[in-house]
């Protein structure tokens, strides 16, 4: 499995999730490509490129993505029907990085991140439940070329003993913890179905499929969280 240690720092400010990248946290640290082939065609750099940075604080783990998209799509209005169709930013996190199957159960979590800013994963009922206070986000596109989503999301990590009837509170995080974590961008331009699925992980297909993050956490990669040290 990828470990990723030194790929995210403590934000000693809290992020303000506006979309706009000023924060200091984001000043410093490393870029993340996503650029591992899911789902569809290899897409041009114009039609879909992105990156990413982590950072985290005792709350939540905090995502700037910096994404490139030539069509901003999102035909479904109900946030429950067909979401990874439209645009969307997937973040998959295993809070206590056991890895597993997390289909239809909390173990980890593929929250995808609607333009919206509606948050859906599949629940212990097997079906998509709304997970909105999990993750806040906001995004915004550059006005010059290449024109960029920046977009930021503050995520909490739950347990899994997390509920929809019976939420409990966020994990406190601290630094040497290690969680699960990989990241994805369903990019659709006008298609029935997203044209392309890209991620920030390699996966190792299983019958001729890589499109395995949101049911197998072993899939996901692996973070240490970092207070300091080097490299930052
Ligand atoms: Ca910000
Ligand atoms: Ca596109
Ligand atoms: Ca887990
Ligand atoms: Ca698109």
């Amino acid at each position: 499995m990828y470990v990723n240690a030194l790929g995210n720092q403590y934000a000693i400010t809290p992020v303000n999730i506006d979309g706009v990248a000023d924060d200091s946290v984001w000043q410093s640290g490393y870029w993340h490509a996503m650029d591992h082939h899911i789902i569809g065609d290899i897409p041009t750099k114009d039609d879909f490129s992105g990156r990413y940075k982590l950072a985290w604080n005792e709350d939540a783990l905090f995502l700037l993505a910096e994404i490139i998209d030539d069509v901003i799509y999102d035909r479904h209005p109900d946030p429950l029907v067909n979401y990874w169709d439209d645009d969307c930013l997937e973040i998959f996190v295993d809070e206590d990085a056991s890895g597993g199957n997390h289909l239809s159960n909390y173990n980890a979590f593929a929250y995808h991140l609607a333009l919206d800013g509606n948050v859906v994963d599949i629940g212990d009922n097997a079906q998509p439940v709304l997970l909105n206070e999990h993750v806040e986000s906001a995004w915004r596109r550059s006005t010059e070329p290449p024109y960029q989503l920046i977009w930021e999301a503050k995520i909490y990590l739950f347990p899994d003993t997390f509920r929809v009837e019976k939420p409990g509170e966020p994990v406190k995080l601290s630094g040497g913890k290690e969680l699960g974590f990989m990241l994805a961008y369903c990019d659709n331009d006008g298609s029935e179905t997203r044209e392309h699925f890209m991620g920030s992980h390699a996966i190792k297909a299983v019958n001729g499929d890589k499109n395995l993050g949101y049911k197998n956490a072993s899939v996901f990669g692996k973070v240490t969280l970092m207070k300091g040290g080097a490299g930052f």
